[in-house]
């Protein structure tokens, strides 16, 4: 199965910001990942829709938007005139995430939810046959370079399970390393956001990272 990987772009070398993007769509990405933080929902504070509209001025591919930010309703529209294809809102963001999840797909983008590791499935069950994406979070939400929770592994499982009944694809955000690419691919995750552990800051370049990623 081909896997979706997804570059971080908080973790991108800034000064570079268009030569990298041109860079890693080269290299044979699939889809942008821009983390967007309000320093509410959670502490740090990151991307904003112009760093989207420079990325997707620089690509043709799928760029997502995750948004961590409190109350995401009024503020989609802010990221689909940024260019977003992709809107990952978090459940735990706002009251009636299924109003925002509708709006999205009714303004044809795609939906997907990211779920925190304090999150079960039961809580976003209702939301599935919404979702065209599930982003598993394996970290807390907020920064990048860290840990992998490996308690999250069991819900990625559960998802994995529920795919029979529902057509969403499962991305997994945070800590990936090569290890972790090979062993979740096998038990049927889609892809996978790229960060610190195995993109970026390495001595390899783009072109052959990702090769090596195919190939796993
Ligand atoms: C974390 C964020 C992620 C990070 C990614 C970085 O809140 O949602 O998308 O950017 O996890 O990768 P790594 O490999 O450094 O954890
Ligand atoms: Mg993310």
């Amino acid at each position: 199965m081909n896997k979706l990987l997804c570059p971080s772009m908080m973790c991108v070398d800034y000064d570079a910001l268009k030569e990298k993007v041109i860079e890693l769509d080269r290299a044979g990405i699939d889809i942008f990942h821009c983390d967007i933080m309000d320093g509410m929902f959670v502490p740090n504070i990151t991307m904003g829709t112009l760093d989207v509209k420079a990325i997707k001025k620089n690509t043709n591919k799928l760029v997502d938007v995750h948004l961590m930010i409190e109350n995401p309703l009024n503020k989609i529209d802010l990221f689909i005139d940024a260019g977003a294809d992709l809107i990952y809102v978090h459940p735990e963001s706002e009251r009636y995430t299924i109003k925002t999840l509708q709006y999205i797909i009714n303004r044809n983008r795609l939906a997907g939810i990211a779920i925190n590791p304090d999150t079960t499935v039961e809580t976003v069950y209702e939301m599935l046959n919404l979702v065209s994406y599930i982003l598993v979070m394996s970290v807390t939400p907020g920064y990048a370079g860290q840990q992998f929770l490996e308690f999250t592994v069991d819900k990625i499982k559960k998802l994995v399970d529920l795919k029979k009944q529902f057509t969403y694809k499962i991305i997994v955000d945070g800590g990936i390393t090569p290890e972790k690419i090979d062993e979740l691919s096998a038990i049927g995750v889609d892809g996978f956001i790229l960060g610190t552990s195995v993109l970026f800051n390495q001595t390899k370049d783009y072109q052959e990272i990702i090769k090596e990623i195919r190939g796993l």
